[in-house]
């Protein structure tokens, strides 16, 4: 069975753990936000494909969920020490070594879609990951106080604190659909979006010119995963957002955010069950909190869907 799945950062990257052992590696594509991406230090971070690669490698740091484990940072440190740099992005020294050989791979004109493929080979990892976009479509987020953030500066320096009024998805409409996305959506038997935060990790991904379409129609069924469980977000800013932009914080706004490039949605057992018209859903334990939990929601999910998509 060829999974196709939309996914952000850490979040996302726990469904991915779960998938890797219920789904031949083979069989499945990633395709990430690069929304996040951004450059520091002259170097382009890719903080969601690095995110889901470390994990696909057996790489990450298990605590943060992005980076390496036990990764020193003897180079922020010289940054700081010596040149008086603030280490606001927190680059352990492994990790500077991937943007350091993305970097130069990019120089030498390779796309981002093809520097993914070389490093993700290299690391032995069998699964497909894939940029959304070859093309940058930077997240510019518009808040209250601080007026338009970079999405680092608003979610790392500004520990996602200021209020959102608006998300952009700079020069999406210059962007184009990578042959290699496109194709995975057109093959794919099945088409997740995983629990990742819908504005800040999907839409971005959803923002890419003819990907909506794609979806819509793809022959494969299209299942979103909530990332809202009791009204509130396992990590991180959906439901902060979500309140921001005036929305109910609910299983129900989410899946009428996802509206109808989705068939089917996986509600968390702890949610009010919903009810919509023309979209399919179950209620299956979506907390990921130790390696079983993930092996179970992917294969509980596939298994859902095996039922009325297969
Ligand atoms: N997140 C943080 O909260 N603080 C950091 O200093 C930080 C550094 C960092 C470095 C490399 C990387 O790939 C990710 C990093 N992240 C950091 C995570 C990251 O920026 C966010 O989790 C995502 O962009 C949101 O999906």
């Amino acid at each position: 069975m060829r999974v196709a799945v939309l996914i952000g950062g850490v979040g996302g990257a726990k469904l991915a753990s779960g998938l890797m052992q219920v789904v031949a590696p083979e069989q499945l594509t990633f395709i990430v936000n690069t929304g996040d991406d951004f450059r520091h230090l002259g170097l382009k971070i890719c903080p969601d494909l690095d995110t889901v690669m470390y994990t696909l490698a057996g790489l990450a740091d298990p605590e943060q969920g992005w980076g390496i484990a036990e990764d020193s940072t003897a180079a922020l440190k010289s940054l700081e020490q010596n040149y008086g740099v603030e280490p606001w992005f927190r680059l352990g020294d492994k990790d500077l070594a991937t943007h350091l050989l993305r970097a130069q791979l990019l120089r030498r004109g390779h796309s981002l879609t093809a520097v993914t493929d070389c490093l993700v080979q290299r690391l032995g990892i069998t699964a497909r990951l894939l940029p959304m976009c070859d093309d940058e479509i930077p997240t510019i987020i518009k808040t209250e106080q601080h007026g338009e953030l970079g999405f680092q500066e608003y979610f790392v320096k500004h520990r996602w604190q200021p209020i959102v009024k608006s998300i952009e998805h700079k020069g999406c409409e210059r962007a184009a659909m990578s042959p290699a996305v496109s194709a995975a959506l057109e093959t794919a038997d099945v088409i997740l979006i995983a629990p990742s935060n819908p504005w800040l990790s999907v839409a971005p991904i959803l923002a890419v010119p003819g990907l909506r379409t794609a979806l819509k129609v793809a022959d494969a069924p299209v299942v979103a995963i909530t990332p809202i469980i009791a009204g509130a977000a396992v990590k991180g800013p959906t439901a902060k957002i979500m309140a921001e932009l005036g929305l109910d914080v609910s299983e129900a706004a989410l899946a009428r955010f996802y509206g109808d490039i989705i068939d089917g949605f996986v509600n968390d057992i702890r949610n009010q069950p919903l009810c919509a018209d023309n979209l399919r859903t179950v209620q299956l334990n979506t907390l990921m909190m130790d390696t079983k939990a993930k092996d179970d929601l992917a294969r509980n999910t596939l298994e859902w869907i095996a039922g009325w998509a297969l």
